[in-house]
This record gives structure tokens, sequence and C-alpha cells, in this order.
């Protein structure tokens, strides 16, 4: 049996990051990942995610600052450039284009907001309806690179790192946690539960979750008609749909609309409705592309009620996830969290302990 301060399960983004916090700050680590990396079952794979600032909450904008700082501190520490800044686009009514630039006006974070044919001068390859905000700071972040780095910093600052290992059971006792795994047992005086769409399995008769969605998603990847670069975009009306530039393709996928599934049970296959639906908007709102996508992929989202992020300890657990499809522009953010957790100190907010998940909604 090993002993360590904390036992990490899940090496996504999230699991990955606490590792590397943890780590940094000299704890002793032991993680676990059912299946070996660049994985594609969870949430986490692929090489592009939307890092952005424009919110229509306050709480969030405020958090992608710290965010984004941190993810400076690990391009330092790795070495390796992995938020890319391009900008982002976000218009539709219901995306309430103005009220985010109000937030980030209070924040003071830089943006403009444009009229629609302005936009669609600046934007040739975009079709906009009402005023559209543009803020700099937005970007892509390359997932797969990101927990790449973190892992190799966590592993030389002396995690030990289990890929191909499956957690069977975590048995809280008095001074901590064992962690019972196909290739042995751990016992940790504190778990971080990263674990994404297996997190309700795991955490049965444990810890009182709130109703959790496992979901999948599906995003298509189409080619410019002309060269050119593409910022970040999304737009919100009846539903959300957002892309971002991926290598030379653009990556085109609904917020939502996927369907529930679980972990164990999702197939992986994309669904021809949501094919339909995204082609349809890339033909309405996306001149500049060709309609015909390129490339397909699922992936899964873990959500929430109101989607706000669980960041909360319960006795020796910290419950890390899920992310309800917009975590992971907060991935290092989310890693310091977890390890603040791990460490006794409180939630980074209130709105994401247990306790007020447990709320019914006012
Ligand atoms: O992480 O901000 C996000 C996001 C928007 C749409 C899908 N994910």
């Amino acid at each position: 049996m090993t002993r360590v301060d904390v036992a990490v399960v899940g090496l996504g983004l999230a699991g990955s990051a606490a590792v590397w916090a943890l780590s940094r700050r000299g704890r002793t680590v032991a993680a676990f990942e059912a299946f070996q990396p660049g994985h594609r079952r969870g949430s986490s794979h692929g090489r592009s995610r939307i890092f952005r600032r424009a919110y229509p909450d306050a709480l969030y904008v405020e958090l992608t600052g710290r965010a984004g700082r941190l993810w400076n501190r690990l391009e330092e520490e790795s070495g390796e450039s992995l938020l890319d800044r391009i900008g982002g686009v976000d218009h539709g009514a219901n995306g309430e284009p103005e009220l985010m630039a109000g937030l980030l006006a209070d924040a003071g974070v830089p943006f403009e907001l444009i009229p629609p044919d302005a936009a669609a001068h600046r934007w040739p390859g975009m079709a906009f309806e009402g005023p559209v905000l543009f803020h700099p700071e937005a970007g892509v972040v390359d997932p797969e690179r990101a927990m790449a780095a973190m892992t190799r910093l966590a592993a030389s600052a002396g995690a030990d790192l289990s890929y191909g290992t499956r957690v069977d059971a975590l048995e809280p006792y008095d001074d901590g946690v064992r962690v019972r795994t196909a290739r042995g047992t751990w016992d940790a005086r504190t778990v971080v539960v990263a674990a994404g769409a297996w997190t309700e399995h795991l955490l049965a008769g444990l810890v009182e979750l709130p109703q959790l969605t496992v979901s999948q998603q599906q995003a298509f990847f189409f080619a410019p008609r002309e060269p050119g670069a593409w910022p970040t975009f999304i737009r919100e009306d009846e539903g959300a749909v957002y892309g971002l530039p991926e290598g030379p393709l653009v990556k085109v996928a609904e917020h939502g609309g996927g369907g529930v599934t679980t972990a164990e049970e999702r197939d992986g296959i994309v669904d021809p409705a949501a094919r339909e639906r995204v082609t349809s908007f890339v033909r309405r709102w996306l001149p500049g592309l060709d309609p015909a996508p390129r490339d397909e992929l699922t992936c899964l989202y873990t959500s929430t009620p109101n989607e706000d992020f669980i960041l909360d300890r319960h006795g020796p657990i910290v419950v890390c996830s899920p992310c309800s499809g917009h975590g992971a522009k907060f991935t290092p953010l989310i890693g310091e969290a977890a390890a603040d957790l791990a460490d006794g100190l409180p939630p980074i907010d209130e709105r994401f302990t247990l306790a007020a998940h447990r709320r019914p909604e006012s």
C-alpha cells in the first residue's frame, strides 16, 4: 500500500491541472486515468477549445481573468505556447452582446461593439444581424498539448501518474481515503475526483450530487473558401452555435443539444440531425465556409442544471467536475481551486459548492 497526500482520479483537463497545481505545491500525488493519454471517450480530447472573457455573468468574467494569468504561467513553466489570443466575436440576440460588453467594461477588459454591416466587412466569412461584440483577449487553447504539458511538469515534480488504471472504489476512512484500483491500493489524505462523466458512478453513496446530465455532443470541421484569419465566434439566438479555427479548418458545433447518455453507453456516433442543423447554420451564418463537413467528432458534456461548476469538498473528497461544457478555458484555475480544497482552503466561489447546487433555483 502506498500513502500519498492526494490521489487524483481522472487525467483529463481538470485532473491534469490538479496534479500540476498540487505537485508544484510540493504535495505527494498519485493519479489514475482509466484510459491512455489522448483517449476520445471523455470531454478533453481534440486540439481546440474556446478561451473567452465575455460571459453574461460578472463572476465568470472575473474568473476568466484569473484563468488567463494561470495559462500564462503554464506557458512560461512548460516553454510552450498553449493559448492563442486570436480574438472572439459574439452575436445573436440571446447572447446579449451589449450586456456582456457592459460586464467587460466593468472588469476593464478591452472590447468593441460593432454594427452588423461593419462586422460583415471586417469578417467577410460571417453574416451578422444586430450588434457584434469583439474582444481581443479571446482565443483558442489546445487541450491535448495542455494536458501533456501539465502532466509532464507534474511528473517531473514527482507525481506518480498511472494510465490504463481504472479506480474501482473510493473508501473514506478516519484519516483519509483508500483508492482501490486493479493495479493496487493507495491511501491518500484527500482524493480529487475529476472524472467528468464518470463522477456520478464513482461518488454514488459517498457524496450527494445535484442532478448531472451526461450528453454526447458533436463538432464538425469545415474548410474556408478563402485563406484568411478566423476569430473564435458564438452566435446565440434560439440555440448557441460556436466555432473556432483548428489547423486549416474551422470547427463548428452546437453548445448543448446533444443526446442524453452515460459514460459507458455513449456510442461515439455522430447524430445526423445535428450534422444537418450545423450544416444549415454554416449555410446561413458562415458564407466563408464550404458547408460540406470535412471531419467530425463526438465528445461528452457533463452538466449541472444551471451550468455552474462543482468545485467543493465533502470530507476527504474534493469534487472537481463537471464543467457543463464551458470549463476548458478555466483549466489551470480549476487545478488551483482543487489544490486549494485539498489543502483545506475554501471553494473559489459559493456558487460552486455542493450546498448551492442542492438549493432549489429561486
Ligand atoms: O467554453 O466558452 C465555452 C464554450 C462556448 C461554447 C462551447 N463552449
